[in-house]
């Protein structure tokens, strides 16, 4: 007798509650989190439904051998790893997973902007190597946020968090995005085109998502706008960022500083040149990475995964039109 329920494949780790929330309605199945695409496609093909990171690029090859997939839920707010457009063809719907790591990323921009602004990270280093006790040069003078002007550049859910924690800050704020018009609910800011908004601003925050029309958004043209004192923040994607360019212009001293959370590679190779520069500071892709935030994000894809393989509405659908 065959089994009616469906089958969850999961390809990230899951706490016991949120495994239990499945199994009670689905057959789940783990695929490991670190599984290569060649390895995802095999375990897939009789799945209904797959939860699933950014890792991976999920598109035609995946779908294609997954005849039964209902629903790809995505853990994380970004999804250009998945093809949304041949999703939907096949009438799979998609979520991902906005809003509940939005202070997190916020919280994270903060922090890269002090860490820059008070050089924390060369201040730890002084302490912690002697320096201090041994009455040795000092790092550099930081400089105040207040009265600096922050861009931002994408004015969504983030972009808009990270211009209201600014303005807090007493910082000037600036933001473009494809649009101009202020979005509903965003705090009041100044619309400039991306060229002045590069030109005028302190510090820059990136928060568009990664499409065509990002892709290398910031390039050796836009960094030539931007002033020598000024400091580049990328929490969004890589390629948002021509990061030869950006290397470039950091070595050359056109730009006093970057802070980057995410690469166009990841992770970098060993002889990535950006490793090598004291003027960036580089994390792991940890916009989202705090344990409340997590789990929310996981929880949230639970609840879209189980909606659709229930005949549910998913909460947060890219392509709601294919659940018609
Ligand atoms: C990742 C992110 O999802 O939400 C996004 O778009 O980039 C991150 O939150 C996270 O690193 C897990 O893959």
């Amino acid at each position: 007798m065959t089994n009616e329920k469906p089958l969850a494949c999961i390809c990230l780790p899951l706490e016991p509650e949120l495994e239990a929330r499945i199994e009670a309605s689905c057959r789940l199945e783990h695929i490991s989190w670190a599984a290569s695409l060649d390895v995802l496609v095999e375990a897939v093909r009789d799945a209904d439904g797959l939860l699933i990171g950014n890792r991976l690029p999920i598109g035609e090859e995946v779908f294609a051998a997954a005849p039964k997939l209902r629903v790809l839920a995505g853990v994380g707010v970004g999804y250009d790893a998945f093809d949304v457009a041949a999703a939907t063809k096949r009438g799979i719907a998609v979520s991902n997973t906005p809003d509940v790591l939005t202070h997190a990323v916020a919280d994270l921009v903060l922090g890269l902007l002090f860490a820059v602004s008070r050089s924390l990270l060369e201040n730890a280093e002084y302490v912690r190597s002697g320096g201090w006790s041994h009455a040795a040069r000092p790092p550099r003078l930081g400089f105040d946020v207040r009265g600096r002007t922050l861009g931002v550049v994408g004015m969504g859910r983030i972009g808009r968090v990270v211009t209201a924690r600014a303005q807090a800050l007493g910082m000037r704020t600036l933001w473009n995005d494809v649009f101009s018009e202020l979005p509903a609910g965003a705090p009041q800011s100044d619309y400039r085109e991306l060229t002045e908004l590069l030109r005028e601003s302190d510090v820059v925050s990136l928060h568009t998502d990664l499409n065509p029309t990002s892709h290398q958004l910031i390039s050796a043209d836009e960094l030539a706008c931007m002033q020598p004192h000024a400091v580049l923040i990328n929490t969004s994607r890589g390629p948002v960022v021509d990061q030869t360019a950006l290397v470039e212009a950091l070595e050359a001293g056109r730009l006093a500083a970057c802070a980057l959370d995410v690469l166009e590679q990841e992770p970098p190779a060993a002889d990535d040149p950006i490793l090598a520069l004291p003027n960036a500071l580089l994390v792991p892709h940890i916009g989202s990475a705090t344990e409340q935030t997590r789990y929310a994000m996981r929880e949230l894809a639970v609840r879209n995964l189980l909606a659709v393989l229930s005949g549910e509405p998913p909460p947060t659908c890219l392509n709601p039109e294919v659940l018609d």
